[in-house]
């Protein structure tokens, strides 16, 4: 038997374990392992029945993804890693097979637990199958057998959204027979025993469910609103519906066309380098797994505004205990009102028990004081960006924080540096960059000085695990890696505008690229004030004679910030858009013949080159300077704080997909026709030269 597969009897059952940490993926070696296994018990006249069971924290957590990329590049036939004979050979056992559940049974490890007879888990276990979050479909029969198991509509939703659900709706749903109290392999075998001596039910012989109801129809509906511009969701659709009209191996066969359609697509390499993305900027080059965490057991956040009450609740939601410091009653009034009001919309929607809204609530301590702040393992500053004010608290903190506590700021742009400078341990100072709101969002940028300790930096990079955040470092210049390329993106949409692309076409263009929302959309939720203060802040860098975006500062001159005030780029009514605001268009009417801009309405194209090339020309400049590690640290960042679509795989993905020899000349081009804020970034030269990428180049690093 092989290692990954481990083989015993116990009082004539018999026992095949999994062992493939850390997931019990079905790496090459494991299926055929669980195959000869099978076939060994059924030889052997001592086994009355099966029960196959993961080592570690897990079932089997699918197919092993990284196969997938030798199978796209033709390194591996898709033949040589099908699970087919696998399946068969559990479904056609003389012997019953139990699947004992615990952790995660996603993917190929349920679909194989489907092929088995029974399964059995405990009740903290979830399956699901999750396939079209790295954009391809279930490929093992999943589509085929779990409408058998589960019904029809249940499948297709699990199948098309790739939500995972726990053992309890498992069971309720018909995909697991029962829910083991205590130990998980002796209540399998013993209900492995109680099923010996029964006819075994075949999975892909259970009809009766497949005539239920689902409106399919109305689901690809939903899955085109919900996941938008993504091909899997559809397919699996296609497959589950398949099943209601095909014999099972027909519809394994269709199943089987639509998933190599998903797997080759561009989608899937783009969400399955998301997918591992999100790992790798865990991983910081020469800061090792060996460096000693520091303990974070209390936290204190400074300032109960916007941010700060969504990082309390941040924190309160990891079970962290947290202080509140505002400076005046009413402000900490507000701030808790607000955090209040959040959790009692997630109470009224279902998300959240008012018991567990009350536990949570009561890890947030509100303060005047900085009484506490003294046992706070970190402490976290977010309040308004201003340099003075910053610096003027961390000096304070300096004096009443423990020598080893952590002192974060949430500056968003501002120099860690200067900040840290203000206190006698820079080596404990970090940026904590959250993106509002805070309780939502799940990027976090975490940004290193030049004096922060290793330490300082793998304790908040596992911090943001427990946080359920995406945490990705970033070196420190104004705006880090997410601002410093959203400022380029945002002028060049603002540009296009002032020279006559209508600016709601803009946003609708770069709504229907993918993007979460169009950029001047963006601008009004942001608050047109925040751009206005900024730009106040830094005129002094502006480069004389270049040219800048002047029409959202006339119009935020005039007191319209967006959202906030109800006028700004679009007009709304409380936060519906209410269409775009004549007066902007007036305004630019006016501006354009003033400074003699000719006009002309750019074509979709290039209202994406103009703004994707401008975030990836800036990119390539952030890559070089080593703000960014790698290139996929960039895309992480855009993925989950900037809403660029996943199934593009992120800005500097995307240009790789494109070519960066595409995309080096357009910016040429923009750089012969706008001057000086398109001069090609060196790296980005470098590497259309040498017909290399993005991903490649970070590879070496
Ligand atoms: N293949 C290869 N590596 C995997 C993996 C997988 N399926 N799942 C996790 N890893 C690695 C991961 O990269 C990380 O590596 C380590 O394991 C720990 O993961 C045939 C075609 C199971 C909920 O989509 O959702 O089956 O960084 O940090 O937070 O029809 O991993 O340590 O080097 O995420 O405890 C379907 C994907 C595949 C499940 C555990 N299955 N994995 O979360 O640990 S397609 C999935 C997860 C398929 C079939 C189809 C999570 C987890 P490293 P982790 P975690």
């Amino acid at each position: 038997m092989s290692e990954l597969v481990k083989y015993s009897v116990e009082d004539g059952i018999a026992i095949v374990t999994i062992d493939n940490p850390p997931v019990n993926a079905l790496s090459p070696g494991v299926p055929d392992g669980i195959r000869e296994a099978v076939l060994r018990a059924g030889s052997e006249a001592a086994v009355q029945a099966i029960v196959i069971i993961g080592a570690g924290r897990t079932f089997i957590a699918g197919a092993d993804i990284r196969e997938f990329g030798k199978i796209t590049s033709g390194e591996k036939s898709r033949e040589a890693t099908t699970l087919h004979p696998l399946l068969a050979v559990l479904e056609g056992s003389p012997k019953p097979v139990v699947m004992a559940i615990h952790g995660t049974a996603f993917g190929g490890g349920l679909e194989i637990a489907q092929a088995g007879h029974y399964r059995v888990a405990v009740a903290n276990a979830q399956v699901g199958q999750p396939e079209v979050k790295l954009g391809i479909i279930p490929g093992a029969a999943g589509t085929q057998r779990l409408p058998r198991l589960a019904g029809v509509a249940k499948a297709a939703e699990m199948c098309a959204f790739g939500d995972p659900i726990p053992a309890k709706a498992a069971l309720e749903a018909g995909i697991v027979d029962r829910i083991i109290e205590g130990n998980l392999l002796a209540g399998a075998i013993a209900f492995a025993r109680e099923v010996a001596a029964k006819p075994a039910p075949k999975t892909s012989e259970r009809n009766e469910k497949l005539s239920e109801p689902c409106d399919f129809d109305a689901l690809r509906a939903a899955a085109r609103k919900r996941l938008r511009g993504q091909e899997a969701p559809i397919a699996a659709i296609d497959a589950v519906e398949a099943a209601t009209k095909l014999p099972f191996a027909e519809g394994v066969r269709r199943e089987a066309e639509l998933f190599q359609q998903c797997l080759f697509s561009t989608q899937s390499k783009a969400m399955i380098h998301a997918f591992f993305g999100e790992r790798t900027v865990q991983k910081i080059p020469g800061i090792g797994k060996d460096v000693e965490l520091l303990p974070i057991r209390k936290a204190a956040i400074i300032g109960a505004g916007t941010m700060g009450g969504g990082i309390a609740m941040v924190y309160a939601n990891a079970g962290i205990p947290v202080l509140l410091k505002e400076t005046a009653q009413d402000a900490l009034d507000r701030g808790l009102a607000t955090i209040r009001r959040n959790y009692a919309n997630s109470v009224a929607k279902g998300k959240m028990t008012q018991e567990a809204m009350d536990r949570t609530m009561a890890r947030i301590t509100p303060t005047l004081s900085f009484d506490g702040f003294g046992e706070a393992d970190i402490i976290v500053e977010a309040v308004f960006e201003n340099m003075a004010l910053k610096k003027q608290i961390f000096a304070e903190l300096d004096k009443i924080a423990r020598p080893d506590a952590i002192l974060a700021t949430n500056t968003s742009t501002l120099d860690i540096d200067e900040i840290a400078s203000a206190t006698t341990r820079p080596g404990q100072v970090i940026g904590n960059h959250f993106f509002s709101p805070a309780n939502v969002m799940k990027l976090l940028e975490l940004v290193r000085g030049k004096a922060t300790s290793d330490r300082v930096i793998a304790t908040c990079m596992d911090l943001g695990k427990r946080l359920r955040k995406v945490a990705v470092l970033a070196g420190n210049c104004y705006g880090f890696i997410g601002n410093r390329m959203f400022a380029p993106y945002i002028r060049e949409a603002m540009l296009l505008a002032e020279d006559g692309t209508p600016f709601e076409l803009v946003d609708q263009t770069l709504y229907e690229f993918g993007m979460a929302m169009g950029p001047m959309a963006v601008c009004d939720l942001a608050g047109l004030d925040v751009n206005y203060r900024i730009r106040q802040e830094y005129k002094h860098l502006e480069v004389p004679g270049v040219r800048y975006p002047e029409v959202e500062t006339m119009l935020a001159a005039r007191g319209h910030y967006g959202q906030k005030t109800g006028r700004g780029w679009y007009l709304y009514e409380g936060t519906k858009n209410a269409g775009p605001n004549p007066e902007m268009s007036d305004i630019i009417a006016a501006y354009a013949p003033e400074k003699s801009l000719p006009q002309s309405r750019a074509s979709r194209d290039e209202i994406i080159e103009r703004t994707v090339y401008a975030l990836i020309n800036e990119g390539a400049r952030l890559l070089k300077e080593g703000i960014a590690i790698r290139s996929v640290d960039i895309d992480i960042v855009y993925l989950n704080g900037y809403g660029f679509p996943v199934w593009r795989g992120g800005p500097m993905h995307y240009a790789d997909t494109v070519g960066l020899a595409r995309v080096a000349a357009k910016v040429r081009e923009f750089h012969e026709r706008f001057g000086y804020h398109w001069k090609p970034a060196p790296l980005l030269e470098q590497l259309a030269g040498q017909g290399s990428t993005f991903a490649a180049w970070s590879a070496t690093r």
